[in-house]
């Protein structure tokens, strides 16, 4: 996957250099491209923003220097465009597993108040554009979002992570328990600190394993996660769920308790 990022401090994506993302642009897997935006205004002062019109705090990101940086960063191609911004479309593991079916992404970076609409006027017509978000709090500027999303879409691609299960197992993967998060893990020794690991992983018994790790999704999905408890397919509850719902004295949606 090719991945184009302009942003005004092309340094803050040093931490691409590392781990599982610098393995995979060593190997070939991913090939990234970081441009300063700067390059493309022609000030003195390599001015990117202006007051906005309509007034109102804050400044604005210039169309002009916009539109030649990716007229330039594009040539030749038509990537999907990616602008974060705390307006945008939720950003989640859904969206992850389509943007690294891309072969070809362009993260362009905003900071203060955005970019000038216009850009992504003119792209939408180019290419595909989205406006994204990564969560419900504000940012100074896009670049961390962009790492968060470039972390997320990384690891999905063929070959990143060691565990080919590792991503099919993520909470909130398309297919894995479906509106659960995970529950807790655990490792060697068996008592640490006079903290126990939980006798039935060490049992041997995967029926009750599996039963145990179901439990405990559901218990923190309903002490962390309401929403998402609250949102449970009875289709994909059973008898046993249903019980330990009860027990945390979770209720179901009217409208499902029918079922
Ligand atoms: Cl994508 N950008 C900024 N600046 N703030 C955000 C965000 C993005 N997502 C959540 N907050």
């Amino acid at each position: 996957m090719r991945l184009d990022i302009i942003s005004i401090f092309p340094e803050y994506f040093a931490p691409l250099d590392v781990s599982l993302i610098g393995k995979a642009r060593e190997r070939g897997t991913l090939d990234v491209r970081l441009h300063q935006l700067r390059e493309w205004a022609h000030d003195v002062h390599k001015t990117v923003d202006d007051t906005p019109y309509g007034g109102g705090p804050g400044m604005v990101m210039k169309p002009e220097v916009w539109g030649e940086a990716i007229d330039t960063v594009a040539e030749g191609g038509s990537p999907r465009l990616i602008v974060p911004t705390p307006s945008g479309r939720p950003f989640d593991q859904e969206l992850a597993q389509e943007l690294a079916q891309e072969p070809w992404l362009l993260f362009a970076c905003g900071r203060y108040e955005g970019i000038d609409s216009r850009v992504m006027a003119e792209y939408s017509s180019r290419m595909r554009v989205d406006e994204v978000s990564i969560g419900d709090y504000v940012l100074a500027g896009g670049e961390v979002a962009v790492l968060v999303m470039v972390e997320a879409v990384g690891r999905l691609l063929p070959g990143v992570l060691g565990n080919a299960q590792s991503a099919v197992d993520d909470s909130f993967a398309p297919g894995s328990m479906q509106n659960l998060v995970e529950g807790p893990v655990y490792t060697k020794p068996p008592v640490w600190r006079g903290h126990e690991v939980p006798a039935v992983l060490l049992s041997g018994h995967h029926g009750k394993v599996a039963r145990w790790r179901r439990d405990e999704a559901i218990r923190r999905t309903v002490r962390n996660r309401p929403e998402l408890a609250a949102a449970l397919d009875p289709e994909t509850l059973d008898k046993h769920d249903r019980k330990l719902l009860e027990e945390l004295a979770f209720r179901l949606q009217p409208e499902d308790v029918a079922n």
